[in-house]
């Protein structure tokens, strides 16, 4: 979205107003919610037309929707990205985008950190159809020169990575990738565009759990994938399609544009409070360890700053006594909830050991370096007072 002159508006205009208008049609401000399975065709020569691709026009919304075309544009932009998909859940973007590129014989190389579910999807997904996952420390670039090779046609990373926190330098692991014709996936979920666009950095495609900061208040399940058109076309019209269905509904659609015109807003809160979480926690005695990208003690804090416009909403830490006192602390909270996902407006802890990354096994918890006894906080935009004090409480109790 630019002005008169041809000048890009700033993000948040964008967030709330790019692709639609609100004079056109009855005037409405916001955007009507199109609850339409299906599209009439003024004739048969019509019908046959587009689902031959020789005509604009929507024919069923298991392929498209005027709702959800608008979320897709307008994530599309905040993200700096050719075009969009949005899907019925993060898992679905993941499992849509990954079937439409790959092959059996394929290589994915992901990085030893991932969401739980994500694991289980390579691991016991795609594993199990002739794909060959390879876990690397993706971390230190020089770990992919030596596994990479041309049978390597994805490389896929959260950065930060979900639980706990390790960075990705998005525009060194995408330099490598490409000399090897690699395509790179970034989940972007823990950050949102407005903390990190991977695009501009040199990815190919971002995922997006849509659950989280894009909607922002814990009421629905979406996703996103955003990269090339024509790729995005490939994996509508056969991943989505006929492959895995995971299409989002309008009404999901309409609530995640609704989230998106305060993302910038509550991006900055969610740090706000995370940095002082985090700076309260690396000060108690009763804390081993917290990792958190804003704080001097964090060990990538030159590539947070290059690639993070803000530390973000995510806080993870260990304590002294282990998973006992972890288990003690997290009973003993009264405001910070007990629930696992994140971006929302509640404060959330959780246990990834026992909850987010459950399917891991213990040994490969181990191997993957995901601490047992990591805690994970989710900042909401509560008051930092408030949530200090109870910090301080369970801590005590634990
Ligand atoms: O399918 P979903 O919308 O739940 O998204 C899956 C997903 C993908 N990528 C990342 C980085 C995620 O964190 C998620 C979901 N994670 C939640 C969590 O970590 O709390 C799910 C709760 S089990």
């Amino acid at each position: 979205m630019t002005d008169f002159q041809g000048k890009r508006k700033g993000f948040s205009t964008r967030a709330i107003h790019h692709a639609y208008d609100p004079y056109a049609g009855c005037g409405s401000l916001n955007p009507p919610v199109y609850l339409s399975s299906t599209y009439t065709f003024p004739t048969v020569e019509d019908g046959a037309a587009r689902f031959a691709g020789e005509q604009e026009g929507f024919v069923y919304s298991r392929v498209g929707n005027p709702t959800t075309l608008l979320l897709e544009q307008r994530i599309a932009d905040l993200e700096g990205g050719e075009a969009a998909l949005v899907t019925a859940s993060g898992m679905g973007a993941t499992t849509s985008l990954l079937w439409t590129l790959l092959q059996p014989g394929d290589e994915v190389i992901a990085d030893k950190t991932l969401y739980g579910c994500t694991f289980g999807f390579f691991n016991h997904g795609l594993a199990k159809f002739g794909i060959k996952i390879t876990h690397i420390d993706l971390t230190e670039p020089a770990n992919l020169e030596v596994a990479i090779s041309s049978r390597t046609k994805v490389v896929f990373f959260e950065s930060p990575a979900n639980p706990n926190m390790r960075l990705i330098d998005i525009a060194a692991i995408s330099a490598i990738s490409h000399r090897y014709g690699a395509k790179v996936v970034v989940d972007n979920t823990y950050c949102s565009p407005y903390l990190q666009r991977p695009i501009e950095f040199g990815a190919d495609y971002v995922i997006h759990s849509a659950t989280k900061y894009l909607g922002g208040h814990g009421d629905l399940i979406a996703g996103a994938i955003v990269g090339p058109k024509e790729s995005l076309d490939q994996v509508r019209f056969y991943g989505i399609k006929d492959m895995t269905g995971a299409v989002m509904s309008s009404q999901d659609a309409f609530l995640v544009l609704r989230g998106l015109k305060t993302l910038a807003l509550r991006m900055h809160r969610h740090s706000e409070n995370a940095q002082g979480i985090a700076e309260f926690l690396t000060r108690h005695d009763k804390v081993e360890i917290c990792h958190y990208p804003g704080l001097s003690s964090f060990p990538q804090t030159e590539l947070a700053k290059r690639q993070m416009r803000l530390p973000g909403g995510m806080v993870a830490f260990e304590l002294k006594g282990g998973i006992e006192a972890g288990r003690r602390f997290m009973n003993a909270l009264k405001l910070i909830t007990r629930a696992v996902s994140l971006g929302d407006a509640e404060s959330l802890a959780q246990h990834p050991a026992s909850m987010t990354h459950s399917f891991y096994t213990p040994e490969e918890r181990e191997a993957h370096l995901i601490h047992e006894g990591l805690v994970r906080i989710s900042a909401g935009l509560e008051d930092l007072e408030d949530l200090l004090e109870d910090l301080e409480q369970a801590l005590v109790a634990a």
